[in-house]
Parts: structure tokens; C-alpha cells; sequence
């Protein structure tokens, strides 16, 4: 049936290097806006790499079908009552439960491979010290054909703004998809409101005590339409220096 079964000493079950749950347990939480063409088809994937996690979607009041598809492959569905992406994940951190272990955040488009939570899991299992692995999407692993000219050259100016001003040195700050341990987002209550959540949860991170790990992730180009915009630039530079004073 499986090509290979292992049980590692603390309870988790790999099994064609999908990790399954014995003793931990994953929420799977997106941030969706008018994305019925990207979410099921990310749902779906995660699935096959999570088939026990939870799955919780925030959905920005969308006018498409996001909440409809999300909703018939079993994921739960809150609406926001807010805006932004950053608005809507803090809504979805009210929404952990208690036996949450780690919580896996990603975009509804598509653009995410789920073939790497496995191992992004499986780092934070094998090191306490490490609070959250984010996918990185600059490597020299895979070619970065995903993303347009101006995206590409305004994350690397934001990554290299990022790391001078906060001293923390990540390739990708910016990425959206992070595995992080429960108990950091619990004590957590973001400020971000929009695009530049990412930023203040690398540094909620470090002030828990905790290092971030990258590992290198392939990226695709996104299905839908993209809400990120060249003002949320600012928004991000903003918090990055709201964050190091
Ligand atoms: N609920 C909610 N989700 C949002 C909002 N704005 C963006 N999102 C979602 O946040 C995620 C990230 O937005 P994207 O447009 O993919 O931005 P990005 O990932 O920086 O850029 P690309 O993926 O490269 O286009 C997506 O799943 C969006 O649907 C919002 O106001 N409310
Ligand atoms: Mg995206």
C-alpha cells in the first residue's frame, strides 16, 4: 500500500513522505479573496500532503464562488468583518483551538507547492528552538518564473530593507507560506492589518524567543487576480520601520 512507513521516536507517522498525524495537529489557514479559481485547487493539494489537518479559510466577503468551493471540500468557512489579508489571518488566529499544534499559512492561489509542508513540519518537530519555517521562494534550487519583473525587484529591495533595518536576516521575508508553532500565534495580536502581517510575524518570532528557518521552495505563477499592489510597498517598508524602533 505505502512505498515506506516510519514512526519517528516522538509520534509521527511518515508515510510516502507525507507526514500524518499521531500526536500533532496541523490548521491549515488561508486568507482568500475572490479566489474561486485558485482555492480549491490549494485546498485540494494540501490535502493530499495533510489529509488530518484542519482547513480554515477567511474569506474577505468575496462576490465569486471562494467560500462555496472552500466550504464543499470540508474546509471551515468565517467571514471577515474586516479588511486586508493581515486583518483577515488575525480573525482566523481567534479561531485555533486547543489541541492546534501548528499552524501552516498559505495563499488560496495556487502559487504554493504543498509538497514542501512535510519537511517544514518535520523541522519544527526535530528543533524547539526553531518557532516557524518559511518557504523560501529566491533560491538557486528552482528557476522563480512566477513572479513579474516589478514583483521580483520590489521584493528584493523590501527583503534587503528588512534585513538592515531589523537585523533579521531572512532571504524571503516576505513569503506567505510559513509553518509556525501554535503557541506563538496564540499570544499574538497583530497590528498589520494588510500586506505587511508577514513582516510583524517574523519579528513576533524573534521577540518569542524562537529562530526562523528557510527552506527552499519552488513558486508558480498565480491563478486569479492578484490583490498585492505596488502601495502595499509602503505599507510593508512602514512596519518594517515601526518594527525596529
Ligand atoms: N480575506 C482576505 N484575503 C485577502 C485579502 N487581500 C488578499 N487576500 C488573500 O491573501 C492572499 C495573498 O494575496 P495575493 O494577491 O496572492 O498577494 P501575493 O501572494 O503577495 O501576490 P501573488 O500571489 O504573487 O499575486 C491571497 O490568498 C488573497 O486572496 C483581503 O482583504 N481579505
Ligand atoms: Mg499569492
Amino acid at each position: 500500500m505505502f512505498a515506506y512507513i516510519r514512526f519517528e521516536s516522538f509520534g509521527v507517522l511518515v508515510m510516502d513522505g507525507k507526514v500524518d498525524r499521531l500526536f500533532h495537529s496541523n490548521l491549515v489557514l488561508i486568507a482568500a479573496l475572490n479566489e474561486e479559481t485558485g482555492i480549491g485547487l490549494t485546498i485540494s493539494e494540501f490535502k493530499q500532503y495533510l489529509p488530518d489537518s484542519v482547513f480554515l479559510v477567511v474569506d474577505g466577503n468575496s462576490s465569486d464562488n471562494t467560500a462555496h468551493v472552500a466550504a464543499s471540500l470540508g474546509a471551515k468557512v468565517v467571514y471577515q468583518t474586516g479588511r486586508g489579508k493581515g486583518n483577515a489571518l488575525s480573525q482566523g488566529l481567534q479561531h485555533i483551538g486547543s489541541t492546534i499544534d501548528y499552524v501552516i499559512l498559505t495563499d488560496a492561489d495556487y502559487t504554493y507547492p504543498a509538497v514542501f509542508v512535510p519537511k517544514m513540519l518535520q523541522i519544527l518537530y526535530d528543533d524547539p528552538r526553531i518557532g516557524m519555517v518559511c518557504g523560501n521562494r529566491f533560491n538557486s534550487h528552482f528557476g522563480l518564473k512566477g513572479m513579474a519583473d516589478l514583483f521580483y525587484f520590489g521584493n528584493r529591495a523590501l527583503a534587503f530593507a528588512h534585513n538592515m533595518l531589523n537585523g533579521i536576516n531572512l532571504r524571503d521575508p516576505l513569503t506567505g507560506l510559513r509553518v509556525v508553532r501554535s503557541e506563538i500565534l496564540k499570544k499574538w495580536k497583530p497590528k498589520s492589518e494588510s500586506f505587511d502581517i508577514e513582516v510583524e510575524l517574523n519579528h513576533v518570532v524573534e521577540r518569542q524567543g524562537y529562530h526562523i528557518m528557510e527552506i527552499p521552495i519552488s513558486y508558480r505563477s498565480r491563478i486569479g487576480e492578484k490583490k498585492l499592489k505596488p502601495k502595499h510597498g509602503f505599507e510593508i517598508f512602514r512596519r518594517m520601520l515601526t518594527e525596529s524602533i
